[in-house]
């Protein structure tokens, strides 16, 4: 048994359920493969060059990156359409590259400056795209749970209330398992189980919160979609390390839930390959067990795929690494070249809804639109 069975459990990571059945990612024309593949490049060099970043000293506060993880983003945004709506956590670069977000916007905010998709103001925690559909970026474990149930409220609301139709649209709402405590969770899950809400709640179950293993800290850790079962909703357990499996496991659960409008709760067995932050010496496990997960990583697997079906070559691959290297280099132009906010002139925008008026730091914000409606009191 292998170091990284033993700190970790031997359940893990799930056997790849792809090769095994009708693959519908096989089936999809093979330049949807090769933009997958681009994409978690993408996502690994950005983040490569994220950390570098870091370590010069222009990013500052807290900074987690997805290296390793990225089929996962990848996988389950192609699993939904555009309009669907996406909520994440703080480890939330790869979900707005994978969204679609321009890089430069992603760096520029973690850069603190007026060209990031916050102005600067929220950081590397923090990424929003409104155009894209990606509702954040949160630092509160598990904050961002409830905020799932209530966008999947919103769309189905709208769609059936309001525009008298059916509910079409589905909330892919994101959390690590170190989230799987937290109370916000349990009251959103239940929520979504009674209210008949499409959002599925997805685990990128990573074996660690800091330097927790889930062993430690979570009862059923090896079987964490028995909590599902208590609110009523499908459940379903995917190899987070290969993107054609996380895209035929998330699609069936994704058409399911816009059939239905049903809830549902997914464990997706992942490894961030790097610590938990820029901080993280990683003292809770091994080299050993790094090496396991690295060897077999979501790029090479997917590289190795679409050599083997002879839709890409060596030639191939390191034509698309340049072009995306040019891409990130841009992107960091882009970044340095973008000025920081003017504090007085951006602290109290974005803060109020227009209709409350800015708010000049000294007197009640004063309100534009009529009394009585949203947001007295
Ligand atoms: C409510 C709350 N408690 C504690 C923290 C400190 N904290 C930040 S990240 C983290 C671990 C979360 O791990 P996990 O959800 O597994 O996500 P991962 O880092 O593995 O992506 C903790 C405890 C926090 N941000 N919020
Ligand atoms: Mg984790």
């Amino acid at each position: 048994m292998s170091a990284a069975h033993t700190a970790i459990g031997t359940s893990h990571l799930v056997e790849a359920e792809s090769s095994k059945r009708d693959s519908a990612a096989r089936s999809l024309p093979p330049q949807t493969l090769l933009e997958w593949l681009r994409m978690m490049v993408l996502i690994r060099e950005f983040e490569v060059r994220t950390m570098q970043a870091y370590q010069d000293r222009k990013i500052g506060g807290f900074c987690h990156v997805y290296i390793g993880q990225e089929a996962v983003a990848v996988g389950c945004t192609a699993a939904v359409e555009h309009e669907d709506p996406i909520v994440t956590a703080y480890r939330d670069h790869g979900h707005a590259l994978a969204r679609g977000m321009d890089p430069k916007y992603c760096m520029a905010e973690m850069f603190g400056r007026i060209g990031g998709c916050a102005k600067g103001k929220g950081g590397s925690m923090h990424m929003f795209d409104r155009d894209n559909n990606l509702f954040g970026g949160h630092g509160i474990v598990g904050a961002q749970t409830p905020l799932g149930a209530g966008l999947a409220f919103g769309t189905k609301y709208i769609d059936e209330v309001i525009n008298g139709g059916r509910s079409q649209r589905v909330t892919l709402c994101f959390l690590g398992d170190g989230a799987l405590n937290q109370g916000a969770l349990h009251e959103a899950m239940n929520l979504a189980g009674l209210l008949n809400l499409p959002v599925i709640f997805v685990v990128e179950n990573n074996g660690y919160s800091m330097g927790t293993s889930i062993h430690r800290g979570t009862t059923m850790a090896d079987e964490i979609t028995s909590k599902a079962i208590g609110y009523g909703m499908m459940s379903a357990q995917i190899d987070g390390m290969d993107v054609m499996n996380v895209y035929d496991g998330m699609k069936e659960v994704v058409d399911e839930a816009r059939a239905t409008s049903r809830p549902a709760f997914v464990d997706i067995r992942t490894y961030r390959f790097k610590g938990h932050s820029m901080s993280d010496p990683r003292k809770y496990r091994t080299r050993e067990e790094e090496e396991v997960y690295e060897d077999d990583g979501p790029i090479a697997k997917a590289r190795e795929y679409l050599y083997d079906q002879k839709l890409l070559d060596e030639d191939g691959f390191k034509a698309m690494s340049k072009e995306v290297r040019g891409q990130v280099r841009e992107s960091i132009k882009w970044a340095d070249a973008s000025p920081p906010p003017d504090v007085a002139e951006e602290l109290y925008k974005d803060v109020y809804v227009e209709r409350w008026g800015p708010y000049n730091g000294t007197s009640e914000p004063e309100m534009l639109g009529e009394p009585g409606g949203n947001g007295e009191g």
